[in-house]
C-alpha cells in the first residue's frame, strides 16, 4: 500500500471513530447477570381454585412470570431461582398441581442460544481494549460496502444499523432511513421507509420490532421483512400500492443490554431516580396509562415509567406515527412469545366497535402460518388486560387494523428461542403480510 493512501485510510478512521457513537462505559464495568441454575417451570392450573394457589406462590417468592394465560388449562411459564426449587416442588406437590421443568439450567440455554456469537461478555480491560478495537474496525470496514447481517444468528445493534445504512446506501430510491430521535443512551431511533414512489402517498403499513428488550426474534423478524421487501424482486408487488415503515429496534440499549450484562433485561435503561432502571416501553404509551396491568414500582418489570411517554423511544414513534396517522392503515407490533395474534384492546376486555373487522383480517392473516400455529383474539381476553401498550394507543389515535403479534414459540424456549428457529420463524410469517398488503392497498390516504 503507498504510504499517501495510507496516510488517508488513517485519517479517515481517525475522524471516523471520533465520530461514531461511543459505547456506554456502563456496559462495560457492570457485571455479566448469571442465571445458572435458574429454570423454567411450566404449571397448569385446571381451575380457580388452583389459578389463585399459583398467584399466591408466585406472589411469595417473588418469581417472575414469562408468559400467563387467563384460561383454565392454559399453562403459566415461571422462572425459579435455584434458592426456591426445592421449596417450591413440595407445595406444588402438595396442592397437586401438575407442572413441568421446561428448561433445566437457563444460564445453558443461554450460551447455547447463539452459538455464532464469539463475544463472551468478560471483563471490564478485555471489553475497553475490544471495544476501542471493535469501533477502529468498524469505521476501518465502514469505508467499504457491505454489511455483516445474516438469520443464522442474532445480532448485536450495530450490525442491525449497519445493514439498514447499507441498505440505505444500496438502495436510494427504495430505501429512506431516517432517524426519528435518540435512545436514552444516545442511539438513533431508526424507522425504514421502503416506498418505490418518492413522494410516499400511497397508504402505509406499520410494522416494528424489539420493544422488549428480550424478544429476540422480534428484531429478527423485522429486519427479514426489510431484507425481503428490499433485496427480493419476487416481492416487488408488495411495494407496488404500498408503503412501508419499519422499526426493527424500538429499544435499542434494552436489546443491546440483553447482549452485554443481561439476556433477559425487558425494559427500556432509563434512569429512575432509584436502585432500578427502565420503564416498561408497552406500558408507556399514552392511552389509558397507568391503567390495569402496570406498577408504579420502578423495580416491576411492568414499570410505567414516570408518566405517559416518559421514554424518549416511545416518545419518538409516538411523535412519528402521529405526523402520519392517516396514511399508516396498520399497526403491526412484534414481540414474543406465545403465537399470538392479538386484538386490542388491551387495557381492559372491552372490544373496540369495529372487532369483526380486525379479527377477520388477523384470522386471513394467521391462515398462511403454516408451521407455527397462532391463535387470534382480543388480547386482555387470552392474556391479561395491561394498559399503555402500543397497540392500544395506534387504534386510539384512528389506525384501524392495529396488533401486537406474539411470535413463536409456545414456551419450549420461550425468550431463549435458539438461533436456528430465526429462519423458519421469519420464512413462515413473511407471507402473512400478504393480508396486509391486499387489504391496506384498497383503502384511501
Ligand atoms: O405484556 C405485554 O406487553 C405483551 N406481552 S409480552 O410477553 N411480549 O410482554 C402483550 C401486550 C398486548 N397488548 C396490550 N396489552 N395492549
Ligand atoms: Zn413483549
Amino acid at each position: 500500500m503507498s504510504p499517501l493512501l495510507a496516510t488517508i485510510i488513517f485519517t479517515c478512521v481517525f475522524a471516523a471513530s471520533h465520530t461514531a457513537p461511543q459505547e456506554p462505559l456502563q456496559a462495560w464495568t457492570e457485571d455479566v447477570v448469571s442465571y445458572s441454575g435458574f429454570q423454567l417451570w411450566s404449571a397448569t392450573p385446571r381451575n380457580q381454585e388452583e389459578r389463585e394457589f399459583l398467584l399466591k406462590i408466585r406472589q411469595d417468592y417473588e418469581l417472575e412470570v414469562w408468559k400467563e394465560a387467563r384460561s383454565h388449562n392454559s399453562p403459566v411459564d415461571l422462572l425459579v431461582s435455584p434458592d426456591f426449587q426445592t421449596e417450591l416442588k413440595l407445595r406444588l406437590a402438595d396442592a397437586e398441581i401438575p407442572y413441568e421443568v421446561t428448561i433445566s439450567d437457563m444460564q445453558t440455554a443461554i450460551n447455547n442460544e447463539n452459538p455464532n456469537v464469539t463475544d463472551s461478555g468478560d471483563e471490564y480491560e478485555n471489553r475497553k481494549m475490544a471495544g476501542r478495537f471493535k469501533r477502529y474496525l468498524a469505521a476501518f470496514i465502514s469505508f467499504f460496502p457491505g454489511h455483516k447481517m445474516d438469520w443464522n444468528s442474532y445480532h448485536r445493534i450495530d450490525d442491525i444499523y449497519g445493514y439498514l445504512n447499507y441498505l440505505a446506501d444500496s438502495f436510494p430510491r427504495l430505501v429512506q432511513l431516517v432517524s426519528i430521535g435518540s435512545s436514552f443512551e444516545g442511539r438513533p431511533l431508526y424507522v425504514v421507509r421502503i416506498s418505490s414512489s418518492s413522494s410516499g402517498t400511497k397508504p402505509a403499513i406499520w410494522i416494528d420490532g424489539g420493544i422488549h428488550a428480550r424478544e429476540w426474534i422480534s428484531p429478527a423478524v423485522a429486519t427479514y421483512i426489510i431484507k425481503q421487501l428490499v433485496e427480493e424482486p419476487s416481492n416487488e408487488r408488495l411495494l407496488q400500492n404500498v408503503d412501508w415503515y419499519i422499526m426493527p429496534v424500538m429499544n435499542p440499549d434494552g436489546y443491546e443490554y440483553t447482549h452485554t450484562s443481561n439476556r433477559l433485561w425487558r425494559k427500556t435503561r432509563s434512569s429512575t431516580g432509584a436502585r432500578c432502571r427502565g420503564a416498561d416501553p408497552n406500558r408507556n404509551f399514552g392511552y389509558q396509562w397507568g391503567g390495569k396491568g402496570t406498577s408504579r414500582d420502578k423495580c416491576s418489570e411492568i414499570y410505567h415509567g414516570a408518566n405517559a411517554f416518559s421514554e424518549p423511544e416511545t416518545r419518538a414513534v409516538s411523535n412519528f406515527i402521529s405526523g402520519k396517522a392517516n396514511q399508516i392503515k396498520v399497526y403491526l407490533t412484534l414481540h414474543s412469545y406465545g403465537q399470538y395474534v392479538l386484538i386490542p384492546w388491551g387495557y381492559d376486555v372491552q372490544y373496540p366497535i369495529d372487532y369483526n373487522d380486525m379479527k377477520d383480517l388477523a384470522n386471513k392473516a394467521a391462515s398462511k402460518f403454516r408451521r407455527y400455529k397462532y391463535t387470534v383474539g382480543n388480547s386482555a381476553d387470552l392474556l391479561y388486560p395491561a394498559a399503555g401498550g402500543s397497540d392500544d394507543w395506534a387504534k386510539s389515535i384512528g389506525i384501524k387494523y392495529s396488533y401486537t403479534v406474539e411470535l413463536a414459540d409456545t414456551g419450549n424456549h420461550g425468550f431463549v428461542l435458539p438461533a436456528s428457529f430465526i429462519r423458519p420463524v421469519c420464512e413462515d410469517f413473511f407471507p402473512a403480510l400478504e393480508v396486509f398488503v391486499d387489504k391496506v392497498a384498497t383503502l384511501k390516504v
